[in-house]
């Protein structure tokens, strides 16, 4: 609780889509604090340590594929309980159950092109953000 930090991708099929404005406004309009930004096409070791959770399961290396299939914009956002916040305005996993409102609900029809990734814990920030940003605590 208090003021955190999260990490935030907008994926392949958000950047393709031209959604990285829509996105990083969201946060911002919000009052999240942008930390860290960058663009870049993640390499394969980079995908399998962000979605190293899922190692096994039967989407991973299309989950891998996709992640790697164009480039990505990722960020560092600051404020008030971010991690919580964050994945609730990007709403549930699966687009097509995501409410209106969210950026999957508005934006999204499937589970793997779903926009966006977002920290869902401490430890996932911990881990995750390090992948990109190893200068930023
Ligand atoms: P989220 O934290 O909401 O991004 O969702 P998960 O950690 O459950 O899933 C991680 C990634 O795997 C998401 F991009 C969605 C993808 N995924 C699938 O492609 N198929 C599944 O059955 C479950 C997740």
């Amino acid at each position: 609780m208090g003021v955190e930090r999260t990490f935030v991708m907008v994926k392949p099929d958000g950047v393709a889509r031209g959604l990285v404005g829509e996105v990083i406004s969201r946060f911002e309009k919000k009052g999240l604090r942008i930390i860290a930004l960058k663009m870049l096409r993640m390499s394969r070791e980079q995908a399998e340590e962000l979605y190293s959770v899922h190692r096994g399961k039967p989407f991973y290396n299309s989950l891998v594929d996709f992640v790697t299939s164009g480039p990505v914009v990722v960020m560092i956002l600051e404020g008030e309980s971010a991690i919580d916040v964050v994945r609730i305005m990007i709403g549930p996993t699966d687009g097509r159950k995501a409410p209106p409102g969210t950026i999957r609900g508005d934006f999204a029809l499937s589970i793997q092109e779903n926009i966006v990734h977002a920290s869902d814990s401490p430890e996932s920030y911990k881990r995750e953000h390090v992948i990109f940003f190893p200068d930023v605590e």
